[in-house]
């Protein structure tokens, strides 16, 4: 997790040449949208149209774009194998609360000059942990007092906001899943400071990622109370939202694996039986990251089908794996067929608000040079604006929808139309299977289903 590391040690420089008012990204303007532009410029939006409006919304309300602060402006380019290998203009080197403010002014230039509406952080990655709680809480307090400031200059919304329950060494062993109630009460403590955060900056979400809420051996877990005790410390946050009157939609994103080798959020489905086991399921909703999903073993949209069928989707961490690797490398998405898959099923449910697309990838540890920060968050606004282009189109044309309305035609009527309703018995389907004896067998015409969507795409 490369995002989380500490930066280099290296001899704080004095930061005057960035002190605030500065340009971090000089030479770059806004992004502007230029249809037909030639393959070779990419410092341009060539379908995502802002303010266009595409079936009675505009491309910013459907797509709700959002950047992440941990990977853009964490990020190092260190993986298990390597040592960093992008340095930035605006860090100094330290983990100092200097250091802190220039990154956030130089973030909020980048979402400005991107046209981007929201961003996302975790607590830990916005201001430097202290040695007490009260300590690392004042960091916070102050760093963002400034991102508020900075959030009402240019307009840019926090998406969401989450705590880093995973890297600091204290958390082991688990967070809210710790064999240590100690432990587990030092998360609680966290979150709750998380949530304040959230109301004060506004978040439309709060977001739970249990990297390390899991085992690494069945042999040593008590996996009945660790279960119970997570849902002990979500429900004393369904409890303290309220109290405190934060209004944002409380998210969990799972994933399988990394860094536990097994994760109890394990897929959308997972969760969402873990929220209706707890009596959580009106609280809660899911983030779907889908190299996540890749991970868990399923096809891509999966997972952002699941959730949304049980009318569980919030929002989506968008990017995309190597499905040839078995981890999360956090890409940038790019495959236009991925993105389609996902806007349909977002245009089919109305939406993801107050959810959005929030960039949960990070530029290749190669991709070193300032201006790959904006080329790979223009090159995957620009497959989602594609990939909702192509979601309305098939909407509009209505192909795919009346061929597989046609294949389920038969619970329409007659003893479908009983099963369905759940008005039907074993006798009735006995007596039915008697009067017309075996069904016909019928094509499910998979590749043609796949022409058809190949000719959106
Ligand atoms: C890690 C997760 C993480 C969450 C936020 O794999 O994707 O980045 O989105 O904690
Ligand atoms: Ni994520
Ligand atoms: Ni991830």
């Amino acid at each position: 997790m490369s995002a989380f590391a500490p930066p280099r040690s290296k001899k704080a420089r004095s930061s005057g040449s960035h002190g605030s008012g500065n340009e971090f990204f000089k030479g770059i303007e806004k992004i502007e949208y230029k249809p037909g532009a030639g393959a070779d410029e990419v410092m341009v939006f060539k379908h995502y149209n802002a303010s266009e409006v595409i079936n009675g919304r505009t491309m910013q309300d459907w797509l709700r774009f959002s950047v992440c602060f941990w990977h853009t402006f964490r990020g190092v380019g260190s993986d298990p194998f390597g040592f960093p290998t992008i340095q930035r203009p605006w860090e100094d080197g330290t983990d100092s609360m200097e250091n802190a403010k220039q990154r956030l002014r130089a973030a909020f230039e980048f979402f400005t000059k991107l046209g981007i509406k929201y961003w996302t952080f975790h607590d830990r990655d916005i201001a430097p942990e202290g040695q007490t709680l009260e300590e690392t809480n004042s960091n916070l307090d102050e760093i963002t007092d400034l991102a508020k400031e900075l959030m009402e200059q240019t307009g840019v919304k926090l998406l969401w906001n989450t705590c880093n329950l995973f890297a600091h060494p204290r958390y082991m062993n688990g967070a809210m899943t710790n064999p240590d109630a100690h432990v587990v009460a030092y998360a609680a403590a966290q979150i709750k400071k998380g949530l304040e955060i959230g109301k004060k900056l506004n978040a439309e979400n709060f977001v739970f990622w249990g990297g390390r809420e899991g085992y690494f051996t069945i042999l040593n877990t008590d996996i009945r109370s660790e279960l119970d005790h997570m849902a002990s410390v979500l429900r004393m946050v369904v409890e303290y939202k309220k109290k405190i009157g934060f209004t944002g939609q409380l998210l969990i994103e799972p994933k399988p694996k990394e860094p536990s080798r097994h994760q109890y959020d394990y897929d959308a489905m997972t969760v969402i039986a873990f929220l209706h086991s707890y009596g959580l399921q009106e609280h809660f909703k899911i983030n779907v990251e889908p190299n996540h999903t890749t991970l868990a073993g399923h096809p891509y949209e999966h997972d952002v089908v699941m959730a949304s069928v049980c009318g569980m989707l919030g929002s989506i961490d968008s990017n995309t794996g190597s499905p040839d690797l078995g981890w999360d490398t956090d890409q940038f998405p790019m495959d236009v067929k991925n993105t389609t898959m996902v806007m349909k099923t977002v245009l089919e449910q109305g939406g993801l608000a107050p959810g959005g697309l929030n960039f949960d990838a990070k530029v290749r540890r190669e991709s070193t040079h300032l201006n790959d920060m904006f080329i790979s968050h223009i090159g995957a606004m620009d497959s989602f604006a594609r990939g909702l282009r192509n979601a309305v189109k098939i909407a509009e044309e209505g192909i795919l929808m009346k061929m597989v309305q046609e294949r389920y035609a038969s619970f329409e009527s007659g003893v479908g139309a009983k099963i369905a309703k759940g008005s039907s018995t074993l006798e009735e389907c006995e007596d039915f299977i008697k009067k017309y004896g075996d069904p016909e067998p019928h094509s499910g015409h998979q590749e043609m289903y796949e022409s058809v969507l190949n000719h959106y795409v």
